[in-house]
Formats: C-alpha cells, structure tokens, sequence
C-alpha cells in the first residue's frame, strides 16, 4: 500500500527522480549482479539536494535514537570519499533538530592514503578512541563497504554503536551460485552485518520504500522490474 509510505519518504524519492540520484537501466553492482535500478548518493552534491539528503539522514538517527532510549553515540564517522560530506551534514542537520542534544557530538572520516608527516593519522575530525560510533554509510548490497568502515573504527579504538545508511537494497549476500541467477540459501546482507556487529543498520530507505514510492507515483514498469529483481537477489528475512 503506497500511502503507508510517509511523506517525507515520498518527497525524498520524488527528488531523488528529478536529480538523476535514483536512475532507471541496466547497472553492473559492484557484487556483479546486474540491477534495473541504481541510486547514486555522489549526486546529492546540489543546494536543492545537499540539504535534503541531510536532513533525512538525521531525521532517521533522531527518530531510531527518540524509539530507543538506550541508544546513544558520541562521533558520527563518514567513509571516505562518499560518506565524508555526508558525515558533516548529517550532524549539523542533527544539530537542527536539537541543538543542545547534538553538540558536542562530533563527525570523522578516514583518509584513503595515510600520511606521514603534519598531524598524520588515518582519520580526520574528532577522535573516535572510548567513544560510541556510528557510521553512516551510502548503499548498502552485500555490506562489503560497511565492513571496511568497521574495521577502521576498530583499529582505532572507537566502539561501533549503529550503522545508517541512505538505501538497503534489501538483497541476500552473493551466493555460490550467483551466475545460474540467484543465490541459494545466504541470509540478508543487512542480517548479516546486524549478526557480526551486533548493533543496529538502519536505513533511510530500503527497496520496499522505492517500491511503494514508485508506486504512488505510478511507474508501474520500474515497480515491476525491482520486484523481479528482488524475487532473484531479495532478502527472505
Ligand atoms: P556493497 O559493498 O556490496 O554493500 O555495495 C555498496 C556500494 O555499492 C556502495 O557504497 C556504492 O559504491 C555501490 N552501489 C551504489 O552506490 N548504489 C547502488 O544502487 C548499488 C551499488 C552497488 O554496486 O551495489
């Protein structure tokens, strides 16, 4: 049912349509399946896009932290390239929303090549050692990325708390036997990532929202090649 999408969500996904952030074809992921649809957060990069992104990201944080009291963070850590900017606006969104709430919470991101002389280090931004992190992350399909991004947060001595991220494709991890199409008995990779990190991946969107998104607005060819798409590669649980 399309209306039990909030509007917001509608809102969101209309605007991703009309900036070419959500896109319609035929795209080669990086796991190798080949999907009809392909949402590239590098393009929220706009002023009429910037601030929506944002606010989305921390209106998702706010709402999970608002429903679970026990939930808190400290850093918000962005990977780099794609989650720095990301990073960055997400807190100062968050700092709309409750000013007093979110300030001193701080934002980092890890720089790709280490550096050996200056200030040095992997990151850049607050310090993540005894603090609660979250990441907050563009696409989620098989987790590889998040992955990497927890293992940083690892090394340096930061405890991960949450993961958001923009979109969960809702797929199942690549299995071994992807090429005959579909893969056979793999949980979520979204379960997956909640099971080895044992803390919360909460999404701004998933599949089911663009579905019901693109249903609202009648794109019933787009509706009926993601649910193809996801009848091969969805997550059962
Ligand atoms: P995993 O590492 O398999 O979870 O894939 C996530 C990454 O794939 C993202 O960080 C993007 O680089 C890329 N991606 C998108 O940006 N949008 C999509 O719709 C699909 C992918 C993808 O290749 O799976």
């Amino acid at each position: 049912n399309p209306s039990d999408l909030p509007e917001w969500k509608h809102s969101l996904i209309s605007l991703t349509l009309s900036s070419s952030i959500l896109t319609f074809g035929t795209y080669t992921l990086k796991s190798g399946r080949v999907s009809p649809y392909f949402f590239n957060c590098g393009l929220f990069c706009t002023g009429g896009t910037v601030g929506p992104i944002a606010s989305a990201y921390a209106r998702t944080l706010h709402d999970y932290a608002a429903r679970n009291p026990e939930f808190g963070f400290d850093v918000l850590f962005g990977p780099a390239y794609k989650g720095i900017p990301i990073c960055a606006t997400t807190l100062l969104s968050l700092t709309h929303l409750d000013g007093e709430k979110y300030q001193d919470v701080g934002y980092t991101f890890n720089r790709k090549e280490v550096k050996d002389h200056g200030e040095g280090g992997v990151l850049v931004g607050d310090t993540v050692k005894g603090k609660r992190v979250v990441i907050i992350d563009d696409v989620m399909t098989s987790g590889k990325a998040i992955r990497e991004a927890v293992d940083i947060i690892k090394a340096q001595g930061g405890t991960l708390v949450g993961i958001v991220v923009a979109v969960d494709r809702e797929e199942r991890m690549p299995g071994r036997k992807e090429k005959d199409g579909g893969s056979v008995g793999e949980g979520s990779a979204i379960g997956e990532v909640r099971r080895e990190t044992g803390v919360p991946v909460v999404a701004v969107l998933t599949l089911g929202d663009i579905v019901k998104g693109m249903e609202g607005l009648g794109r019933t060819e787009e509706v009926e090649a993601m649910k193809e798409y996801y009848a091969k590669y969805g997550a059962r649980d």
